[in-house]
């Protein structure tokens, strides 16, 4: 039987390791079963506390603190919040494909994203949030709260797993452990994680699978079945058929379920290639790009510093570093106005500037559509009264995408760019100026592929309204911060079967100030591009490259390297990236035994 006593919490000022410290008790709510009857926690001031866009770096002491506290800080985060919010809040996950960090307008965009801004100004946006660099691994990381490789949902070395890989059976998804507490569970957009989307947990779901033509719904799946596209499709536009199996979604669960929490999971394949907008979408941007990435580079890092989102330099333009993948048959489809170098804008030729630039109004047109398509879901949560206490979340699954390629229905050079007969992607060079200020792109490691927004919005939840936080986060945070969010203790077995310990943290103690989340470090494996931090410490490598090390106090950027300098230094944190490693190829040597998964539709693998 619960204890129906009231929250409760005292907090004391104590020395630890040197440091000014708290020491904090806390007594139970029952709206949160999960918290154990007693808390006692002790938390050094400076170890937990950010102190800005370039975070303070640990010492020896702090370092230790920093792991005493690892598991118990993250139990405390929603005492001050849950008692405002003692229904459980409804969970909105929204998900953007290959777009930068930077493009945003409240990440210093040109694009117009008032929806996403004002999202941003009513809540939270965190300024060092992480994927995994790749669209499935993301996807996978997201929604089980591991790292892809321990669910076999991206490659470790000699054991396989990827974007074909299937979930060990004890690898669940959100919705598993939220349906438990009474939710409903809605899925409208891309999928591309292994087995249907039915049997993941969800009650309804449209999983777009017309990745290759934007303007059609042939192949898509509703509720798992193929669907019948309309006789005409001339009004169709995936960005938009997705905000509304959505909305209608969120319709009938205010008809028919209206005391039920639910979530919702929203993965628009805006801005994946291929370029596809619509006409008068397009036209709005259309002039805007012509005065080149370099100079669209410079402004968007000007408004970034400016808003206090980054501090380190801007990165130079890697004018050798190309798509990460050879097509070279593009190129003769694509023409001589395609190109695949970020080089100087100044030295293109006219044909070649008109081309880029409009490639780039059509990736601007589709997030711009995007934006107002989010902001159709965000008036169907007010019109149902469901805004307030909804937890909304929103990133991006990598970095923008320096790939380009024609596949599926080819290309016709003769077509209107951005229409369904032509097969663009947006190139390294304007990809360079979306992931402004960082370097490379979607598939490395480095900060252009992995860093991504994150807003964090819910009214009834988080008192601060358009703040800054700088905490190190990942994906593999969003599944122990929904859970503490609904007050919902994850399983530690299914079906019989031990779940194993997942390696994310609760954001919520971020959520009620700029708190630096503890934990021992990040670790990211993508095809051989591998990278580890810890604290403001990362070393980093492309696939075959020896380690780069760098100081994210001054040098988010990445570019002083410091490895040649400290090689100790590197060989301490590359020495945590091979445990991890091994850790994770433990895991999944033991879980090879599992019965193999039944292979369903998913997206093909990019
Ligand atoms: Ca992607």
């Amino acid at each position: 039987m619960k204890t129906m006593l009231p929250s409760l919490s005292w907090t004391f000022r104590v020395p630890i390791f040197g440091f000014p410290g708290i020491l904090r008790c806390i007594h139970p709510c029952p709206s949160i079963p999960a918290l154990p009857s007693w808390l006692a926690v002790v938390m050094p001031d400076r170890a937990v506390r950010s102190s800005g866009p370039g975070l303070s770096r640990g010492t020896g002491n702090q370092a230790q603190a920093m792991k005493a506290i690892l598991v118990l800080v993250t139990l405390l985060a929603f005492a001050g919040t849950h008692s405002r919010a003692a229904e459980k809040p409804n969970i909105v996950i929204i998900l953007a494909d290959d777009m930068g960090w930077s493009d945003l307008g409240c990440y210093g965009s040109e694009i117009e994203t008032p929806n996403l801004d004002t999202l941003a100004s009513g809540g939270l946006r965190f300024t060092q949030f992480y994927n995994t660099a790749r669209c499935w691994p993301t996807r996978a990381a997201l929604l089980t709260g591991y790292y892809a490789q321990q669910v076999r949902r991206d490659a470790l070395p000699n054991l396989g797993g990827g974007g074909q890989g299937r979930r060990p059976g004890w690898a669940r998804l959100l919705p598993d452990f939220l349906k438990s507490a009474g939710y409903r569970c809605y899925h409208s957009g891309k999928w591309h994680i292994d087995g249907d989307v039915l049997p993941g947990g969800f009650d309804r779901s449209l999983h777009t699978r017309n990745d290759g033509n934007f303007f059609t719904a042939k192949g898509n799946l509703l509720d798992d079945q193929p669907i019948t596209p309309a006789a005409d499709e001339s009004g169709y536009y995936v960005t938009t058929a997705t905000a509304q199996h959505a909305i209608d979604c969120l319709k009938d669960h205010a008809a028919n379920n209206p005391g039920r929490p639910f979530f919702h999971y929203i993965p628009f394949i805006s801005p994946h290639f291929p370029l596809h907008a619509l006409p008068e979408d397009i036209a709005k941007y259309r002039d805007r790009y012509r005065v080149g990435w370099d100079v669209m580079r410079e402004a968007r890092f000007k408004r970034q510093t400016e808003t206090g989102l980054i501090r380190t330099p801007l990165s130079p333009l890697e004018r050798d570093v190309g798509p990460p993948y050879p097509f070279p048959d593009a190129f003769a489809k694509l023409g001589p106005d395609e190109i695949d170098r970020p080089i100087a804008w100044t030295e293109l030729t006219d044909g070649q500037r008109r081309f880029q630039a409009t490639k780039m109004a059509i990736h601007a047109a589709m997030i711009d559509r995007m934006d107002r398509e989010i902001g159709r879901v965000v008036d169907q949560l007010k019109a149902m009264g469901a805004f307030d206490n909804t937890l909304l979340l929103f990133a991006s699954d990598n970095g923008a995408s320096a790939e380009i390629m024609v596949r599926h229905g080819g290309h016709d050079p003769q077509a209107a760019p951005g229409s369904a007969a032509t097969y663009l992607c947006l190139g390294p060079g304007f990809s360079s100026a979306c992931n402004s200020p960082f370097r490379r792109h979607k598939t490395w490691v480095h900060e252009g592929g992995i860093a991504t927004p994150l807003i964090v919005h819910w009214p009834k939840g988080i008192a601060a309204k358009n703040e800054l936080r700088h905490t190190p986060a990942h994906v593999i945070d969003i599944v122990p911060t929904v859970l503490a969010a609904a007050g919902i203790e994850k399983p530690a077995q299914w079906k019989g079967e031990p779940i194993p310990a997942a390696p994310g943290r609760s954001l919520a103690l971020a959520f009620a100030k700029d708190a630096t989340i503890a934990r021992e470090s990040l670790w990211w494996l993508h095809e051989g591009n591998r990278a580890l931090r810890v604290g403001d410490w990362k070393i980093v490598a492309a696939k075959g490259a020896p380690w780069e090390l760098y100081d994210f106090t001054t040098d988010r950027a990445e570019q002083q390297d410091l490895a040649a300098g400290m090689p100790a230094k590197v060989e301490e944190l590359a020495a945590l990236w091979q445990r991890q490693t091994a850790a994770f190829s433990e895991l999944v040597g033991k879980s090879m035994a599992d019965p193999p998964r039944p292979k369903a539709a998913t997206n093909d693998g990019k």
